[in-house]
């Protein structure tokens, strides 16, 4: 039988648009999900109606790759702008997706990370030091200085490129113009067709912004290709002499163009928001930072961690899957139905029907979760057996689920290993969490005080 799926009141042209807070939109859903259950429907300007969805049967059931596949939503046709048909925001049917992911898939394997770890940890060191330097009364600001090396980790790991982002009080030129064109991605979504027309120089400042993302990424392959393409043993160099397998052709220049803005992009919002919250639930559950600098002066016995080490820290680990479970930096993703179907045996959906998984609230489901959804407590992902995994998706779905988890997590952990083992974190402000949403999520205006732990002693 069909069921009935919740709306919201809507507003003539508006729609529900007014229910949306537009600073803040993933938030907002998150509400109405809570007030409408796991499965509502909005109608946008334009006519646009989207389902979302947030339960564990119904996530479970779109996730099935022989019904369903991803769909590049409004957010990611906006980006599409000066991503192209780079990974993330190309269609499976996108003949370049296939032929990317083939050559591209063995560079982000586990054992390629092995490869990258000596770039990462020199990044994190940059960290360090900078940390060490500080004087007892000054504060960092977290997000600013995750972000600063998790751009810095991929452009050397990616492009053997160094933004030197910790010698710079403003962010890279790059950087400026990518989260201005990001932003005016996100804020063309909410204006209407006629508001858009009008904004002439906001027009003008986007194809800047994109000029200047490609002026930058056509050198760094220029300069690349001038050394002899078989230089390297980077992302960039598997995407000059990589051949995809099943038809032996490699990618294009303007492609590769493409990815590595991708890459950029990809590679380190997502990171940067996850570091930072966290070290935000550590300062929050002093119980768990205690067991959490019990794992790394046991096992982080060396000036700086070897491969091995970083794999050795579980309990970390565990701390960054929690972390993901209560604010998946990259909090949405949307799949459509490739034949008439009906989702979970209840819904009917035509074929092209399409649905956005809400991931902070599917990783809240009281019913996979247990009663204690609220509370941060990464003993959850202890036993992986018992991890459900079906409601665990902070890295999206199947073949189109993210080519940079490994990556991601071995950052991380090296990362927030080093810092435990290397200074006290406090909470000086006492810091109440607020969220602030781009295309990801971050903890928006939080600092903390760091103290060297060699100095007690
Ligand atoms: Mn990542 C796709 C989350 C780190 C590169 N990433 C995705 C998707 C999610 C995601 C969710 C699927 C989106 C969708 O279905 O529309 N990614 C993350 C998170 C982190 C992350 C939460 C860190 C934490 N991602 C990274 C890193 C890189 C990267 C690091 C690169 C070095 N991600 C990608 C690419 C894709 C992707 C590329 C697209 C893959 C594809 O569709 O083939």
């Amino acid at each position: 039988m069909e069921q009935h799926i919740p709306q919201p009141k809507s507003f003539g042209p508006l729609g529900n648009l007014p229910q949306l807070d537009l600073e803040a939109p993933v938030q907002s859903l998150m509400r109405l999900a809570e007030e409408l259950g796991p499965i509502f429907r909005l109608e946008l300007p334009g006519g646009r109606k989207e389902l979302y969805i947030s339960g564990h049967e119904l996530v479970e059931d779109a996730c099935d790759e022989t019904r369903f596949d991803k769909r590049v939503w409004a957010p990611l046709q906006k980006v599409r702008a000066f991503t192209g048909d780079g990974l993330f925001t190309s269609a499976t049917t996108e003949s370049n997706w296939q032929k990317a992911h083939n050559i591209l898939l063995p560079s982000f394997s586990q054992m390629a990370m092995r490869g990258y770890h000596e770039m990462m940890v020199d990044i994190a060191v940059q960290l360090i030091q900078k940390w060490l330097r500080l004087n007892p009364d000054e504060s960092v600001d977290v997000a600013e200085d995750m972000t600063r090396l998790t751009l810095d980790t991929i452009g050397l790991c990616g492009f053997d490129y160094r933004f030197n982002s910790f010698y710079r009080e403003q962010s890279h030129p790059f950087i400026t113009s990518m989260t201005r064109a990001l932003d005016e991605a996100m804020g063309q979504l909410q204006r209407l067709n006629i508001q858009q027309k009008l904004m002439v120089v906001t027009k003008r400042q986007f194809q800047h912004d994109i000029q200047a993302m490609y002026t930058l990424v056509d050198k760094i392959i220029a300069e690349r290709k001038a050394q002899g393409q078989a230089s390297g043993n980077d992302l960039l160099a598997h995407m000059l002499n990589g051949r995809d397998p099943e038809t032996g052709e490699r990618l294009d220049d303007e492609n590769i163009r493409f990815q590595i803005i991708t890459f950029l992009i990809a590679g380190h919002e997502t990171t940067s928001g996850l570091l930072s919250f966290a070290l935000y639930y550590l300062l929050k559950n002093p119980d768990k930072l205690q067991k959490a600098y019990e794992e790394v002066d046991r096992v982080l016995v060396d000036a700086v961690p070897t491969y091995t080490q970083v794999r050795e820290l579980s309990y970390i680990r565990m701390i960054l899957n929690e972390s993901l479970r209560l604010w998946p930096t990259a909090p949405a993703f949307a799949l459509y139905a490739k034949e008439d179907t009906m989702l979970a045996g209840k819904y009917s959906m035509k074929k092209g029907d399409s649905v956005n998984v809400l991931v902070p609230i599917v990783h809240r489901d009281t019913d996979v979760w247990g009663e204690d959804v609220e509370t941060f407590r990464p003993e959850r992902f202890e036993d992986i057996s018992k991890v459900p995994h079906h409601a665990f998706k902070p890295f999206g779905n199947g073949q189109r689920a993210c080519i940079g988890q490994q990556f991601a997590m071995q950052e991380a952990v090296l990362v927030l290993g080093m810092v435990l083992k290397h200074f006290e974190i406090m909470d000086h402000t006492n810091y109440q969490l607020k969220v602030k949403e781009s295309l990801t999520l971050k903890p928006d205006g939080f600092t903390m005080r760091v103290q060297s732990r060699s100095n007690q002693g």
